[in-house]
């Protein structure tokens, strides 16, 4: 039997497609960057599934009863019950998003300058902390998460051979920490088994190493493992995640993906002195320990979120309508990261566009085309993101070059899925047209976000 979403709409948000030439003078007033656009510009955005999705019932409700202390509210102590019951670790720290928890925790963590962080694949922001607090990050993905059309139950493994010999060539003592990001968003949302997690927990004991969760859409994670991993399909994703944070000691969050909420983060340990370490920056940069910079109705909202995210049904409609669009693509012969990841699909550009060298973003233009095609929002993930060497001003290689479609949560129905399936397909007949991009103006960090762009073949705008 096809599956149906485990619940009915009780409030809407109107959206309204505009016109295509009215697209093309609003992307072009944008300066050809998506993110300039104003999100009623957009008919079905798929920039971010973070802090995008609808809350539910519950969550409002609990919202009223949020208790705005500054210290010690009882909506902090719900949030901190959640949170263990789920996790097993006592010492709980809301943040105002992930980032916030980053950087409390990251100049913790890195006690010498030079230090690495290892991981499967760090997210953008834990990059850039790792960076800023003087760190070393380091990917160990297996090399099957470069290989869009290789099936692999689990894209987001880590690498352990790699990871060992890492470990020994450059000393534990120089590792400052393991993270597992479940799932691994760079990779296309891909999840990492339990018995990887197991495996690199193992590792990091030996050589006594912190071992550490990203765990932003950690239940999309349990649900992957429910399906593909033997010996889980009975098992409850509640289950599924205390095993899974049974191997770490702790954990950073965005709760905007999997805590179904709009804004906030957490940190959570399971020892009171790792806690101590990263309370210290808490004050100064979120705000007390028991609110972190978001108000007790925000606490309620994640607390209950948390929960609900581990339902099966939820989850299994939630990763189902993920998929139905990656089909949907598939089927009209669109290169796509398979398996369909939890949270987004990720389409091949370079595959989609193989006459668009890296430097003119492949990825970049095809979401430009899709937005004037069916006013679809999605991102670009390869070397426009990537960015150049701090150092050397020289462009990153990027392993990829992905444009990514990411779906909010309990947002959008199956018939907004087929839009953008449509205005995909539309792109995919005439692709041979389609022209690589290039700055009129490129800022130093984190690029992307305010960069301006014309097309390749025409005389650069300054
Ligand atoms: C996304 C957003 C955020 C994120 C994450 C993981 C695994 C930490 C964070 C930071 C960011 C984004 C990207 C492109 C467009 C819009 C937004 N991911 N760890 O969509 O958390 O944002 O709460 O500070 O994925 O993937 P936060």
């Amino acid at each position: 039997m096809r599956y149906a979403e485990p619940y009915k709409i009780k409030m809407v948000e109107p959206i309204r497609l505009i016109s295509r030439p009215e697209r093309e003078a609003r992307i072009r007033e944008a300066g050809y960057n998506l993110f300039a656009l104003r999100s009623r510009d957009v008919f079905v955005d798929l920039l971010t599934d973070s802090g995008t999705g609808a809350m539910s019932e519950e969550q409002w409700a609990a919202m009223m009863r949020g208790d705005e202390a500054y210290a010690g509210s009882d909506s902090f102590y719900r949030l901190q019950e959640a949170v263990e019951s789920i996790t097993g670790y006592h010492w709980v720290i809301p943040t105002h998003q992930g980032r916030g928890a980053e950087q409390c925790l990251m100049p913790q963590l890195i006690a010498r300058k030079g230090m690495y962080v290892l991981g499967n694949m760090h997210f953008d922001t834990t990059r850039a902390h790792i960076q800023l607090a003087g760190g070393r990050p380091v990917d160990l993905v297996i090399d099957e998460a470069m290989e869009t059309e290789t099936y692999h139950p689990f894209k987001g493994n880590i690498n352990l051979e790699k990871l060992r010999a890492f470990i020994l060539e450059h000393g534990a003592q120089n590792v400052a920490a393991i993270i597992m990001t479940v799932t691994c968003n760079s990779a296309g949302g891909q999840p990492v088994s339990m018995a990887n997690i197991k495996a690199a927990s193992a590792i990091a004991r030996e050589f006594h190493i912190p071992f550490l969760f990203d765990t932003a859409r950690y239940a999309e994670n349990c649900y992957f493992v429910k399906q593909r991993e033997q010996g889980y399909a009975d098992k409850e994703p509640i289950d599924i995640a205390r095993e899974l944070f049974s191997y770490g000691e702790g954990l950073m969050m965005s709760a905007k993906k999997d805590a179904l909420v709009n804004i906030g983060g957490l940190l959570a340990f399971r020892d009171e002195e790792m806690y101590t370490k990263a309370a210290g920056l808490v004050v100064p940069f979120e705000g007390f320990l028991t609110y972190g910079g978001l108000a007790g109705r925000d606490l309620e909202a994640m607390a209950t979120g948390l929960m609900e995210a581990l339902d099966t049904d939820y989850l299994a409609s939630r990763i189902g309508q993920v998929a139905y669009l990656g089909e949907g693509l598939r089927q009209a012969g669109i290169p796509i990261q398979q398996p369909v990841g939890g949270h987004a699909v990720f389409v091949d550009a370079a595959k989609f566009l193989p006459h668009i060298p890296a430097e003119q973003f492949p990825g970049h233009a095809l979401a430009i085309e899709a937005y004037i095609a069916g006013g679809v929002r999605g991102v670009e993930v390869g070397s426009l993101m990537m960015g150049r060497d701090p150092e050397t001003g020289e462009q990153l290689p990027s392993d990829f070059e992905f444009l990514r479609l990411a779906v909010p949560r309990r947002t959008y129905t199956n018939n907004h899925m087929d839009v953008v399936v449509d205005a995909l397909a539309a792109v995919w007949q005439r692709r041979d047209s389609v022209r690589g991009v290039c700055f009129t103006q490129e800022p130093k960090i984190l690029r992307h976000f305010t960069a301006k762009f014309g097309w390749t073949d025409v005389p650069a705008v300054r």
